[in-house]
């Protein structure tokens, strides 16, 4: 496959409530959706990264810039064989994660629309995955009676689990109040998106008393080694979210005692290909992994959905369902909580969902084309970044 075309379209969906973490409040998603043509086919799929660095460094910015300069011209050189290529297309290129996952991730969906199969088929899936068990995460409330209002509506919506967004003075309160409300059998974990020190260890002991399923990335992004100790100083299992970046950082990460559970996003590894390696690695150490989410459109959720029928996959996920992010979802046949609190995996080509294009021209603010020869050219000549010539 040779691209022969590339659309990227900025959009902006309203959320339907603030979502905050200990890093900030979002109230609209915002991402790149884009668009890969070749051969008559559209493949999609959506960038994680946000406006600001503050859950990685990088940006709707960096990777407008990373596409467009860097990774797009290596990849409009290949004939592309197989989408398990891209990785190593683009493995020159150092980080950039999140912007080689959203062309990686296209380009599966157009190869799967290609073969006429399903994306899970394609990526080795378990035909017997077809209903995906779902959680919700749930934001930082501003009293513990809105949090237990919140995850009250949430279970009797039918979700499976509780995440809950904690911080330094709204964690153990909060939980505890939660754990009362809604009795022992619910199953509750906690994500601190790294806002703990090594010295937080007899606030975070206390937790061990609330039988939370596990701690989400309590510790810096950058640590392996801390969380390990604390992970030999808790009952509550630790989960490692922003820490691992590729299969190689899970098997240190396995290796050191630090993640004794994994999230997986495909942004964070870049791209569904490392994705898969990151589920082999800890599949190989007993470490059971689940689906993490970015407050996704349902292009984005289309593609986890897909991922999460490796074997592998043992708990559930952040992969909510439309109506619990958005009014209107983007794409034309929104995803629904099935009554058994699971997503069922879009069985058509590709990631099974569209994108509706009344919709990404209604909520879209950006949209721009780049040509394979306007593409292949911004390699050979200098990028041009506001005329400055570097
Ligand atoms: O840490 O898992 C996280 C959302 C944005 C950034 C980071 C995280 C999250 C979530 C939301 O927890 C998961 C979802 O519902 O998509
Ligand atoms: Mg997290």
């Amino acid at each position: 496959m040779r691209i022969e075309r590339i659309t990227l379209n900025f959009v902006e969906l309203p959320l339907k409530s603030p979502f905050e973490t200990s890093f900030g409040v979002e109230t609209v998603k915002s991402c790149w959706v884009l668009e890969v043509m070749a051969d008559g086919i559209s493949g999609y799929a959506e960038s994680v990264a946000d406006a600001d660095p503050l859950y990685s460094e990088e940006t709707h910015a960096s990777v407008y810039y990373a596409l467009k300069n860097h990774l797009l011209p290596r990849l409009m050189a290949q004939d592309i064989q197989n989408p398990e290529d891209v990785r190593r297309f683009l493995g020159p290129v150092r980080g950039n994660r999140m912007a080689k996952a959203v062309i990686e991730m296209a380009i599966w969906d157009w190869w799967a629309k290609s073969q006429s199969q399903p994306l899970w088929k394609i990526l080795g899936g378990n035909p017997d995955k077809s209903r995906i068990p779902v959680g919700v995460s749930i934001g930082i409330q501003p009293t513990d009676a809105q949090l237990i209002k919140v995850a009250e509506e949430y279970l009797r919506q039918g979700y499976r689990r509780l995440k809950v967004k904690i911080k330094p003075g709204r964690d153990f309160e909060p939980l505890r109040a939660l754990r009362r409300a809604v009795g022992d059998e619910v199953a509750i974990m906690a994500d601190a998106n790294s806002a703990y020190r090594l010295d937080d260890l007899a606030i975070l002991r206390r937790l061990d008393a609330l039988h939370l399923m596990m701690l989400e990335q309590p510790l810096a992004e950058d640590d392996y080694v801390d969380h390990g100790v604390l992970a030999a100083g808790l009952q509550t299992p630790i989960c490692l979210d922003e820490s691992i970046r590729s299969a190689e950082d899970a098997r240190k990460a396995i290796g050191l005692g630090s993640a004794e559970i994994i999230n997986i996003k495909v942004g964070r590894v870049g791209g569904l290909a490392e994705a898969k390696m990151v589920h082999n690695m800890a599949k190989t150490h007993d470490v059971p992994v689940w689906c993490g989410g970015m407050l996704e459109t349902g292009v984005g959720r289309a593609h986890n959905l897909h991922l999460t029928t490796l074997p592998n996959f043992l708990l559930p996920g952040d992969t909510s369902a439309s109506d619990r992010y958005f009014h209107e979802d983007l794409i034309d046949a929104p995803f629904v909580l099935n009554s058994d609190g699971t997503l069922s995996v879009p069985q058509g080509p590709g990631i099974g969902v569209e994108p509706d294009p009344e919709k990404l021209r209604r909520f879209g603010t950006y949209h721009e084309t780049w040509t394979h020869d306007e593409l292949t050219a911004a390699r050979g000549g200098k990028p041009n970044v506001l005329g400055l010539g570097f």
